[in-house]
């Protein structure tokens, strides 16, 4: 199986992309990562991405906060796709790292989630992972209807609470 790569531009962003490592482990999908900054190792950064298809990764994941150009930079030396996590700082809640991630030049995509959003990134990875992978593509049905029945699991506890439906 291929495997993700998670670059974070600093250690700094660790508690959100733990979220990523949660997930990837939990599908049992192999992951590397990595501390790489755009702005303070930018050699270091651009040299993974560009060997990154001939060490086995199928996706990138990018999580970096303020004027964050790591998921840009990643794209710009590879042709597999990337997910931009933009993670929150003090200063503007996040949206400074939402817009320099998500609003990319055309030619160099990044595909971006939401503030903080390195679960999604990581469910995004496997869901392209599977596109080769029919056991994966099984356990993310499985975790559908799973979530699913939580939910329902929620709306009968709650009626159940309001005395509703009776
Ligand atoms: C970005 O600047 C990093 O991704 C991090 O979110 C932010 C702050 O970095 P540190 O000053 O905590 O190293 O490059």
């Amino acid at each position: 199986m291929k495997k993700v790569g998670i670059v974070m531009g600093s250690d700094s962003d660790l508690p959100v992309v733990k979220k990523a490592v949660d997930v990837l482990t939990s599908f049992g999908v192999p992951f590397e990562v990595h501390v790489f900054s755009a702005h303070r190792t930018p050699d270091e950064a651009a040299g993974f991405a560009a060997t990154a298809r001939e060490k086995g990764f199928g996706v990138l994941i990018a999580a970096a906060g303020m004027a964050a150009h790591l998921a840009g930079a990643l794209a710009a030396r590879t042709t597999l796709p990337v997910i931009g996590v933009p993670c929150k700082s003090a200063a503007l809640d996040g949206i400074d790292a939402l817009l320099s991630t998500v609003q990319m030049p055309s030619g160099i995509p990044v595909a971006t989630v939401a503030i903080d959003g390195a679960a999604n990134a990581a469910l995004l990875s496997v869901q392209i992972l599977a596109l080769g992978e029919p056991e994966l593509a099984r356990a993310l049905d499985e975790k559908r209807r799973r979530d699913a029945a939580a939910v329902l699991a929620k709306d009968a506890a709650l009626a159940e609470q309001l005395q509703l439906n009776h």
